[in-house]
């Protein structure tokens, strides 16, 4: 008989290998996944709203059969991410219940209202494209589940920041009203596209033990440098001008220079202070009510083991 290789978690991180639901894990470990898993999957159900709330009024069919499949992928993104936490050990209704209790965060850019149709276009580019900046480092996460699962959601993000690029590159080329709309959109939505990094490097509580635990790949201000790397030139080609007067190349650096990013904001509206927080829970826990009775036929019927 052989002795059997016995993996250690410290091995396996320092390895760059997988830990996968039945491993060994630290408790802290398992703690911080469920808490980003968690705030993930909040995110992309709370972000159903702010485009959720366009379906009606898209300008035409074509926008609100894109609009429909769009919104309708990010559901299927949230339960994605739900059913990867509870590969950690938690239940789903627990979960949703720390989301509606407000317990548990989702992501600050969801609390903003998205006032006209040119938002749309603009939440799909820049929201969808920070959330590609920020994800595709995930798929190398030291988590096997969570890792695996940003495979797909990445793919489905990188269709939906290019549809949200073409929507608004159509209003940014059409009439004066519309490319001002177009870009009233852009000043409302880039500082706060900036702030879903998270805080800087220097006030980031969880980002040390995060990259130890190689969970995070990358720091909130590397991947922020990033996407306005990513961002500048995609503006030009919009023909649209990003709000930020200290927006600069710099040569020595071959990245852009920004102004500040105001971090009193981003954490007032993480404590719950946002423009629309309250709304978007109350919203969310009224859904959660209307869709009581689906979840009881559901457990009914798995409970009849299917009989009719
Ligand atoms: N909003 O120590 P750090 C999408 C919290 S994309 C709210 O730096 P960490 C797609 C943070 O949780 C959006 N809270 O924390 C979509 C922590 O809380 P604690 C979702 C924030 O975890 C597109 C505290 O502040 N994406 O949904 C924010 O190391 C269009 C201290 O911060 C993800 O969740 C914020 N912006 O780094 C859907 C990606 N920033 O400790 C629909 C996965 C920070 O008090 C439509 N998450 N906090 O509990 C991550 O990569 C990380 O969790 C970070 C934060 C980078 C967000």
């Amino acid at each position: 008989v052989y002795p059997r290789r016995v993996t250690t978690f410290e091995q396996v991180i320092e390895d760059l290998g997988r830990v996968e639901p039945r491993d060994a894990m630290p408790d802290d470990y398992r703690a911080t996944l469920i808490r980003q898993i968690a705030q993930h999957a909040h995110s992309e159900i709370i972000g159903m709203q702010p485009e959720g709330a366009w379906i009606t009024r898209a300008p035409s069919l074509r926008r609100k059969a894109i609009l429909l499949a769009k919104v309708q992928d990010e559901a299927g993104h949230g339960l994605y991410l739900y059913a990867a936490a509870e590969t950690l050990g938690v239940d789903r209704a627990d979960l949703l219940d720390a989301l509606h209790t407000g317990r548990q965060k989702y992501s600050s850019i969801f609390n903003y209202p998205s006032l006209t149709w040119a938002d749309v276009g603009t939440i799909g580019w820049l929201v969808d494209g920070a959330a590609i900046v920020n994800q595709v480092p995930l798929c190398r996460c030291s988590y096997g589940p969570y890792a695996r699962a940003m495979v797909r959601i990445c793919k489905e993000e990188s269709f939906h920041q290019r549809q949200g690029f073409e929507s608004l590159h159509a209003l940014s080329h059409g009439t004066p009203e519309q490319h001002a709309m177009a870009q009233d959109a852009l000043d409302r939505w880039w500082w706060p596209a900036l702030m879903m990094f998270g805080p800087p490097d220097s006030a980031s509580p969880n980002s040390e033990r995060s990259t130890a635990w190689g969970i995070k790949r990358f720091s909130n201000d590397t991947l922020r440098q990033r996407f306005v790397d990513m961002t500048v030139p995609q503006a030009a080609v919009l023909g649209l001008r990003i709000p930020d007067d200290d927006l600069a190349w710099n040569e020595e650096r071959g990245s852009w220079d920004f102004g500040e990013v105001d971090f009193a904001e981003l954490a007032e509206v993480v404590a719950g202070r946002g423009p629309c927080n309250a709304e978007r829970i109350a919203h969310k826990v009224r859904a959660d009510a209307e869709g009581a009775w689906v979840r009881e036929a559901a457990d009914a019927y798995a409970a009849s083991g299917g009989a009719r």
